[in-house]
């Protein structure tokens, strides 16, 4: 019944070319297809209303990017989040893997690929609807994007609706008058950090893309190429990490030796400084926000950087938090102290749960 998948436990192997549905502005919508150039992995993008006519399903929560995918039954499925989507397009095609096999590697990619997502993006939104200059830029282009025939009239109310809506949500990842130089002083020491790391190598993880160069990527499509005022900070602190983010676009014709990891002894030296910055923001939201979850309160109140931090809690990253310790329980007891080692000092040993 179901082309022979027996008791219908593990979803179908992903065919190509895959369809997902996203738009220019979204930032995992560009890790995606930036991941999925590098991974030479057929793919439709759907943008903005051409999904519509196509009768696809929809996914439980409505996020973009949305992937169409095989279920066990053989039915196409919504499914969204980048990061466990990445782990199921690797299962299912193996040439120019973009997470490495070895295991202490692969949690490090894990847990900065996982900051990029949830703490570089707070910079995005924030810049992007903090601003009046960004607003306008994003106000204007953003439903450009997915109705460009619109009619000027309903492209401004389009834009007047987007504009409230997201600065209203401003709060929702922490962004206010409180913690705006929280955000935007880790916005600059993390260009800073970047921009000598791809000085030594070229990627996070050394000579060959890692899905956290596409999730730091992601961010940067938004912060230093779209919106003004984060883009002229890049361009001004931090150039090589502006073309950087040109260069990730379309790493197609990329070299994919495995010997292009980089070696575990030379992590300490490598990503100290990357580290240290995840060990410095975004361990101590996450641990707020999570120990909030579990008291119960509807907001988390913590200090971070030495500044205080207000912000409602976030469910979903109290689950990133866990995610991080269930990577770090598959390691074998090797790997850990390996681990420990590198995470010491850096402050992300706090994260993980002993
Ligand atoms: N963790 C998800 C996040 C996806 C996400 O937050 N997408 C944003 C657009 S970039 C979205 O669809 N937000 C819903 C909204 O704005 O209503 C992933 O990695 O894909």
């Amino acid at each position: 019944m179901d082309a022979g998948n027996g008791n219908g436990a593990a979803p179908l192997k992903i065919r190509e070319p895959v369809q997902f549905k996203g738009v220019p502005g979204s930032p995992y919508t560009r890790k995606m297809l930036a991941y999925l150039r590098y991974r030479h992995i057929r793919y439709e993008l759907l943008i903005g209303n051409q999904a519509d006519s196509l009768n696809l399903p929809e996914p439980k929560v409505n996020l973009l990017p949305t992937f169409y995918l095989p279920n066990p039954q053989n039915e196409l499925e919504a499914v969204v989040d980048s990061t466990p989507l990445i782990r199921r397009f690797e299962s299912d095609f193996t040439e120019r893997a973009a997470i490495p096999e070895h295991p202490v590697l692969a949690f490090l990619n894990y847990l900065i690929e996982d900051y990029a997502d949830e703490w570089l993006t707070k910079a995005m939104f924030h810049y992007r609807w903090y601003y009046d200059a960004d607003i306008k830029m994003a106000g204007t282009i953003l439903p450009r994007w997915s109705e460009n025939q619109a009619p000027e009239e309903q492209l401004q109310e389009m834009s007047r609706y987007i504009s409230e809506r997201q600065i209203s949500r401003l709060h929702v990842v922490g962004s206010n008058d409180i913690t705006a130089p929280v955000i935007e002083e880790s916005y600059r020491r993390f260009l800073k950090i970047m921009d000598s790391l791809i000085q030594r190598q070229p990627f996070v993880l050394g000579d060959r893309p890692a899905s956290a160069d596409f999730g730091i990527y992601a961010q940067l499509t938004q912060l230093a190429k779209f919106d003004p005022t984060p883009a002229a900070i890049c361009l001004e602190q931090a150039p090589r990490v502006y073309a950087w983010t040109d260069l990730v676009d379309d790493l197609s014709g990329h070299p994919d030796e495995e010997s292009d990891w980089m070696s575990p002894e030379s992590i300490g030296d490598s990503l100290g400084d990357l580290l240290s910055e995840i060990g410095r923001v975004y361990a101590p939201a996450l641990l707020a926000n999570a120990r909030a979850l579990q008291a119960g309160q509807a907001q988390m109140e913590t200090t971070i950087d030495g500044r205080p931090w207000v912000q409602p809690i976030f469910p979903y990253q109290a689950k990133c938090l866990q995610w991080i310790n269930e990577e770090y329980r598959k390691l074998d007891s090797g790997a850990r102290d390996q681990i420990d080692a590198v995470l010491s000092g850096t402050g992300c040993d706090s994260m993980i749960f002993r």
